[in-house]
């Protein structure tokens, strides 16, 4: 194709692309099929790569695979993205219009959804796109351009060639979000909590190509920056952006008088479930711009408008069952079984009742009627019971761990009830990791995968199996040689010397951290002495409150500690504290050394001195205390000998250090 030809035909389907692409899905109305479309797309791509010179940013084929230039780089918003204040009744809401009304009198407001995704700033320059950032923190956000294009309802060129900044919320449609978790069940991946994280996701994709994939959309409601003239309101302002191609939010209605908003805050709660977007909330905002440069602004947000939370919907069901399960902390969590019911838009039959003070002050009993609703749209919760069955029970937790059997405990001023069996199954992993750790018994190599496969794989039940591994058991672990199982073996080997602080620290007492596991050391000596020890005596040591006693107490009197430190003890592992009583002997003696000393460097020699809270001095005087002399010692042993100062060989020295 001769060059202008295909520079004509080049705008021709761009513009014909851009018309369609509005079509669909800005206004939902496609003219053309599918297939019609993608031919159109298909000719122009070809244009373009014959000529590449004819490629424009505004081209529809730039959605995926254009410049990602300054993807992420920060972007300093010239007028900031303000936030709104949020209002949970109606009576805020009436105070809210008290506080307009009492500037202007004949204040409108407009009524529009609160979109729940991610507010972002879409810029334009002649009509075309040029930049879209995140809202960040209001003032500077991060410059998302290259994911923003491949939102098809965000139209590259607009229908004037006007210079505009506009502000949109960008969200992920309930029924993508659907199918994109499904998906990703499928797929084992971990899964996206909701529309609103999902959209965040994938508008933070380094790669724009994923975020095509999720099928984000947007909805534009407001401009923050625009030089033309004669929009004077913000309903009008929006019927404007929509004139411009842009996706407007669905409904923003003009109201005279409060009693009409909450009467339209009420219709936007009621259809809020079926609407195919999530919302979580409504916004009102005093329409003209002139009175809003007069309400103005405290320093968070605009004193104009409000945004009005709809309280979570609520649902009744029948408790079928409490399930206990054992945390990785040893803490025992019920949860509530009950009838399957829609609540918030999907089907719930499961909510967390914390502990057993949660089911006290609700008096939640098995077969109970109870009220469930979504916290924050998202986590199930029972709220309240409405009835309990005849002849109900109150409902206790277990006296006994459901997984290992052992008693559990409940602390003074704990909600927690848990499991402090050091060979719960339940707890294990989490217990090892800890037990490895460097500041506990310090095996290095030894982290979270290797024991993570070493508890699979029925290797590790308890702390003690560790000093029982042997170089064929990780050889057995996928990517394990001799070398590298060796060095895990040597690393064992070399932490059964630790000392006593350590091993009590990696014991991993409730309340016992690296600094009370020292002290417990140093106090006690050995682990007979501290496992003998009784709550009193522990809670007289300084710095150890009545909490920490008692847990420590209760964790030596199990029985599965006792046969564990047995187990410990007998495979070697150190039980007694090895530290260095504080020792003074050279206090306030001064040493100089002088000559080569037959079996000590000058530094090791001065450590020691130091160690023993002695110094060293490079010359002789009247105050030194000892000359520690070596061969071909010189002037400073003359000196020492007129001075009458002690002269002393390695020898000697090696006596008074035993
Ligand atoms: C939304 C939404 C967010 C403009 C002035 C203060 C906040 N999430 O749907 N923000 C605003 O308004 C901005 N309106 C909305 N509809």
């Amino acid at each position: 194709m001769i060059f202008e030809k295909a520079q004509n035909r080049a705008k021709e389907l761009r513009d014909l692309l851009n018309y369609h692409s509005h079509k669909y899905y800005v206004e939902d109305n496609p003219e053309i099929g599918d297939y019609e479309y993608d031919m159109l797309q298909r000719e122009l791509a070809e244009i373009e790569k014959e000529y590449p010179g004819l490629i424009t940013p505004d081209s529809p084929t730039q959605r995926v695979g254009g410049s990602a230039d300054g993807l992420f780089e920060p972007v300093v918003h010239a007028v900031p993205l303000e936030s709104l204040q949020d209002a949970f009744s109606i009576d805020e809401v009436k105070a809210f219009d008290e506080r307009v009304k009492s500037v202007f009198a004949d204040a409108e407001y407009v009524v529009e959804p609160k979109i729940d995704g991610l507010s972002v700033a879409l810029e334009y320059e002649n009509g075309v796109f040029v930049r879209g950032s995140t809202r960040g923190d209001g003032l500077t956000g991060e410059n998302v351009t290259a994911n923003l294009r491949t939102v098809n309802s965000i139209p590259l060129r607009l229908k004037e060639d006007v210079t505009i900044e506009v502000r949109g919320e960008v969200y992920m449609p309930k029924n993508v979000f659907a199918s994109l978790v499904e998906e990703q069940e499928l797929n084992g991946e971990k899964t996206f909590k909701n529309p609103r994280n999902a959209a965040a996701g994938s508008l933070r994709q380094k790669n724009p190509k994923i975020t095509a994939s999720r099928n984000l959309d947007i909805f534009v409601f407001n401009i923050q920056q625009y030089q033309g003239e004669g929009i004077t309101g913000h309903k009008q302002s929006i019927d404007y952006l929509k004139t411009l191609g842009f996706k407007t939010i669905p409904f923003y209605n003009k109201f005279n008088n409060i009693d009409d908003v909450i009467k339209e805050l009420n219709r936007i709660g009621e259809i809020r479930s079926s609407l195919p977007f999530d919302i979580d909330g409504a916004v009102i905002k005093t329409d003209s711009f002139a009175q809003r440069a007069e309400i103005g602004s405290t320093s968070k947000f605009p004193k104009w408008a409000l945004a009005f939370k709809y309280p979570p919907e609520e649902k009744e069901t029948t408790l079928i069952d409490i399930e206990v399960a054992v945390g990785r902390t040893g803490v025992l969590t019920p949860t509530a079984v009950f009838e399957p019911v829609l609540v918030a838009g999907s089907t719930v039959s499961r909510a967390t009742l914390h502990n057993q003070d949660f089911i006290n002050e609700k008096d939640i009993r098995l077969g109970d009627r109870v009220v469930i609703r979504k916290a924050g749209d998202i986590i199930p919760e029972v709220i309240r019971v409405v009835s309990h069955t005849e002849n109900s029970e109150k409902y206790l937790l277990p006296t006994v761990c459901p997984s290992c059997g052992a008693n559990v405990i409940r602390e003074e001023d704990e909600a927690a009830v848990r499991c402090v069996n050091p060979e719960c199954p339940a707890q294990l992993l989490r217990n090892l990791i800890h037990f490895c750790s460097r500041d506990a018994m310090d095996i290095e190599g030894l982290g979270d995968a290797i024991l993570e496969k070493l508890v699979s794989n029925g290797l590790l039940t308890k702390a003690s199996d560790i000093y029982t591994l042997k170089k064929e058991d990780f050889m057995t672990l996928e990517g394990f040689k001799d070398k590298s199982s060796q060095n895990l073996v040597d690393a064992i080997e070399k932490s059964k010397s630790n000392d006593l602080s350590k091993l009590v620290f990696a014991l991993g007492i409730r309340h016992v951290g690296q600094k009370a596991g020292k002290i417990l050391a140093e106090h006690f000596e050995t682990m007979e002495n501290l496992m003998n020890a009784d709550v009193e005596t522990v809670a007289s040591i300084e710095g150890f409150g009545g909490i920490m006693a008692q847990s420590v107490a209760d964790f030596f009197s199990l029985e599965q500690t006792k046969h564990e430190i047995e187990a410990l003890a007998a495979l070697g592992v150190n039980m007694v504290s090895q530290k260095e009583k504080i020792d003074n002997r050279f206090e306030g003696k001064t040493f100089v050394l002088t000559g080569t000393l037959p079996t000590y460097s000058r530094n090791e020699a001065s450590e020691i001195i130091e160690k023993f809270g002695g110094k060293t001095a490079s010359s002789v005087s009247k105050k030194t205390s000892y000359v520690l002399a070596g061969e071909e010692a010189g002037s400073k042993l003359v000196k020492a000998q007129s001075l009458g100062v002690t002269i002393i060989t390695e020898e000697d020295f090696n006596e008074m250090i035993k």
